[in-house]
C-alpha cells in the first residue's frame, strides 16, 4: 500500500473513449482490469469524467466543421471533435467494468460551454483552475500516478499540468491507451519527459 502522499488519478474512462463510443480510442476498454487493480494499491484516488453542455465549443456540430478539424478560440487553436461524453449520456459515463466505487473524488470538467477542458487541473486557457489542486493540496498529496483515457490528449495534458504544479508525476502507459493523431502520441511523450513526468508501463 502506498502512503497517504501518494494518489491514483484515473482519467476519462467513458463510454465515448471505448471501442463502440463517439470518440473511441483503440483499445480504451483494455486498461480497465489493470485500473480495477490499481484501486488497492493507493489510499487517495480520483477519477475524472469529461462532461460537455450539448453545445460545447469543442464539437464540430456546433461550428459547421468537420470533426478532426481545426478553428481558433479565444484561448488559442483547438481541434473540433464529434459530440462526446454529452452531460447525462450513456456516452460520458463510466465503462461498466470500471469500479467506480472506490473513488474518493469524481471531478468533471469541459462542462463550461465555450472553454475545452482536456487537464484535470486547468481548462484550455491553462488558468481556469478545477479545483483538483486544492483538493489534492489539501490532502497532503505530492505524487501522483496517472492512468486513463487518453494519453496524448487529457493525460498529457494533466500530466504536464500536475508536474508544472510541482508534483512528482508517473504515468502508467500500460494502463493508458491514445488518439494518436499526427504523431500526437510521440509528441506527448516527449513533452511529458521534457517536463520531468516519469513514463513507466
Ligand atoms: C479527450 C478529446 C476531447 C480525452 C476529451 O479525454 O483525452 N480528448 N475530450
Ligand atoms: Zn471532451
Amino acid at each position: 500500500m502506498r502512503p497517504a502522499t501518494d494518489a491514483l488519478i484515473v482519467i476519462d474512462v467513458q463510454n465515448d473513449f471505448c471501442p463502440g463510443g463517439a470518440l473511441a480510442v483503440e483499445g480504451g476498454d483494455e486498461i480497465v482490469p489493470r485500473i480495477n487493480d490499481l484501486y488497492d494499491h493507493f489510499r487517495v484516488k480520483v477519477l475524472t469524467q469529461d462532461w460537455h453542455p450539448a453545445n460545447h465549443a469543442s464539437f464540430a456540430s456546433n461550428h459547421g466543421d468537420a470533426p478532426f478539424s481545426m478553428a481558433e478560440m479565444p484561448y488559442g487553436p483547438q481541434i473540433l471533435w464529434p459530440d462526446h461524453c454529452v452531460q447525462g449520456s450513456k456516452g460520458a459515463e463510466f465503462v461498466p467494468g470500471l469500479n467506480t466505487d472506490p473513488a474518493d473524488l469524481i471531478i468533471r470538467k469541459g462542462f463550461r460551454a465555450a472553454i475545452d477542458s482536456y487537464s484535470a487541473f486547468f481548462e484550455n486557457d491553462q488558468a481556469t483552475p478545477t479545483g483538483l489542486d486544492g483538493y489534492l493540496r489539501t490532502r497532503g498529496v505530492e505524487n501522483l500516478t496517472l492512468v486513463g483515457l487518453a494519453t496524448d490528449f487529457c493525460v498529457q495534458y494533466s500530466a504536464l499540468d500536475a508536474a508544472r504544479l510541482g508534483y512528482k508525476v508517473t504515468v502508467l502507459e500500460g494502463a493508458c491507451r491514445a488518439i494518436d493523431m499526427d504523431g500526437s502520441l510521440e509528441d506527448a511523450r516527449n513533452a511529458m519527459r521534457a517536463a520531468g513526468v516519469v513514463l513507466e508501463q
